[in-house]
């Protein structure tokens, strides 16, 4: 499963939703997609990028259906916004904001639905895709790269600034080269070629295409600066660059006005500057065109951030607690972004978590059995001995592969038994109750607190007195007190009920002077 629960607008999908995720993207100030094998989208659907045919905002997930049935490699959003994604087949699509040409369609109509692109890509597979606020970007897997759309800076590097409407290789000093990696600042565009050197083209009013001067380029330029370094990938923030090196070593250049360059200050460079992280290799860099913050992952798994955090400027790389840069943008960026599309790994990996819950009552591994109304239960005794109290002493020298149980009911047993392997319970309020007796007499506390939990979100007047006798029965004050309160609400029904009839004569009298107590009897 695909952990999205840092960005916010995944809460508006349900647990069922978030367990189909297996790929997402979260863009924009208030819009946001997410995309499963089928793809669902949702949020605001600002010039129609939901892609769904119309610009219905949904707080639901839609199923957008004319991509269905095709694997998406990789995909990228502009700032319109825009959407440019790849298939794994190499084809590209393109939807949303057009004003710009930036869908490559040859219009500037905004496009409701995804639009295949075709010329000058049709005999191309597309394997990398990357978007500026207005402009596109891609490229193929011979190593060329083709870009459209707007064109103020010359970010499309055609030598013009006419904007681009259909896709245009980059040639000049790429013709020959074979590119290996893009990306996209909000006005520029940058290439990495298979010899480490890095081309810029677009705009570089704060320094960001690493130049040492502020003039635009409309055609690719070679950073010069990086003489002798060999670059390996490239990610841009809103207006500066960060650049890794094949010996893990970070370099920035351009705006700095909220650190993002990581140099301890906040004046632009317009060269290349090293960041000095720890000692360890960075394997990673992130940056998004949306955002002026930065963020690296070491091989040793620390992950860093700089640059604008939640509105402050952290001028220095630091250590956060994430264990992946995805969760930077997450939490630090605003709005909270994907810097890049999430994608679960395709392995069928089980976390510990998943294979125990799968090993509960599996006859096939397990060592011991309970025998409860007639029915077994299958487990493992180490892992009842490691969960469990009880059962480390209990078991210490049962060498019976059989334990017959007549204390409690099956479905009272066999929840115990599960929660141990799961952590968590499913009951009905009635059978908690049972449960709630168990945990008590086991001293298994947690339990204790989630039979209470599904008590109190199952009371109704017809079983409230059940329930807060059973309270009464297990020393469950919190549970007590909170049942009186509720048959206090109801007293009229509750009062009429075969459980108030039938009440023990303690807890009746008990009931009724607290009841009186706390004037309920009045008038
Ligand atoms: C380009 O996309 C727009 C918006 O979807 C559409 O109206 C137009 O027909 C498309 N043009 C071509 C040449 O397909
Ligand atoms: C792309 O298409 C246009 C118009 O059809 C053409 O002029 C151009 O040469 C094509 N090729 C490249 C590589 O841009
Ligand atoms: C640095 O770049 C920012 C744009 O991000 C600009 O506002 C600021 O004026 C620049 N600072 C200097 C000293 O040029
Ligand atoms: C900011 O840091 C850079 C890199 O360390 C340095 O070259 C530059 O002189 C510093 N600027 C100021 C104003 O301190
Ligand atoms: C900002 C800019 O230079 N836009 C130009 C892009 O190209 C179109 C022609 O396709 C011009 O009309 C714009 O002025």
């Amino acid at each position: 499963m695909l952990d999205v629960g840092k960005w916010p607008i995944f809460s508006l999908c349900s647990e069922a939703e978030l367990q189909l995720v297996r790929q997402a993207c979260v863009f924009g100030s208030a819009s946001n997609e997410l995309l499963y094998t089928t793809i669902f989208v949702l949020g605001t659907n600002c010039c129609g990028c939901l892609g769904l045919g119309d610009v219905q905002s949904t707080i639901e997930p839609r199923r957008l259906d004319s991509l269905s049935g095709k694997k998406i490699a990789c995909l990228s959003y502009g700032s319109g916004p825009h959407i440019v994604l790849a298939t794994t087949e190499g084809e590209v699509f393109t939807w949303g904001h057009n004003a710009y040409s930036q869908l490559g369609n040859g219009t500037t109509n905004a496009g409701l639905v995804p639009y295949h692109i075709s010329t000058n890509l049709s005999n191309k597979q597309v394997i990398e895709v990357a978007c500026g606020s207005y402009h596109s970007l891609v490229l193929t897997s011979d190593g060329e790269v083709f870009a459209w759309g707007y064109n103020n800076s010359g970010q499309v590097g055609s030598g013009s600034t006419a904007n681009q409407p259909i896709p245009r290789r980059v040639t000049g000093c790429l013709q020959s080269k074979v590119v290996v990696n893009i990306a996209c600042g909000q006005m520029c565009s940058m290439a990495v070629v298979n010899t480490g050197e890095v081309f810029v083209w677009g705009y570089n009013g704060n320094g960001q295409l690493g130049l040492g001067s502020s003039g635009n380029q409309p055609t690719p330029c070679r950073v010069a600066a990086l003489q002798g370094i060999r670059v390996q990938r490239v990610a841009c923030g809103y207006a500066h660059t960060l650049v890794l090196t094949d010996e893990g070593q970070v370099y920035a250049w351009g705006a700095n006005s909220y650190g993002q360059l990581g140099t301890g200050n906040k004046s632009n460079q317009s060269y290349p500057t090293p960041v000095v992280v720890e000692k360890d290799r960075i394997i990673e860099i992130a940056a998004c065109h949306s955002a002026h913050t930065s963020a690296a992952k070491t091989q040793g798994g620390h992950v860093y951030m700089w640059g604008q955090c939640r509105g402050q400027s952290v001028t220095l790389p630091h250590l956060t607690h994430f264990s992946s840069t995805d969760d930077v943008f997450a939490c630090f960026a605003t709005p909270a972004v994907t810097w890049r599309l999430l994608s679960v790994e395709p392995d069928d990996h089980l976390t510990v978590a998943e294979s125990l819950k799968r090993e509960f009552d599996n006859p096939n591994t397990a060592d011991l059995k309970f025998l409860v109304d007639g029915k077994y239960i299958y487990v493992h005794k180490v892992l009842l001995k490691i969960r469990c109290e009880h059962f480390r002493s209990s078991l210490e020298d049962n060498e019976d592969d059989i334990v017959e149980m007549s204390e409690f009911s099956y479905p009272v047993y066999r929840a115990f038994l599960e929660y141990l392997y799961t952590d968590s319970i499913s009951l009905s309020p009635e059978e908690a109750v049972g449960l709630l007796d168990l945990a008590t007499f086991y001293r298994e506390n947690r339990l204790k607190k989630l039979c209470q939990q599904t008590i109190k979100q199952g009371i109704c007047e017809e079983n409230a007195i059940a329930l807060l006798s059973a309270a009464v029965k297990y020393e469950a004050q919190d549970l007590e007190e909170f049942c009186f309160r509720f048959c206090i609400n109801h007293l009229t029904v509750v009062t009429q009920t075969s459980g108030f009839a039938e009440m023990d004569h303690d807890l009746l009298k008990n009931f009724i002077s607290k009841a009186s107590r706390v004037g309920a009897f009045k008038n």
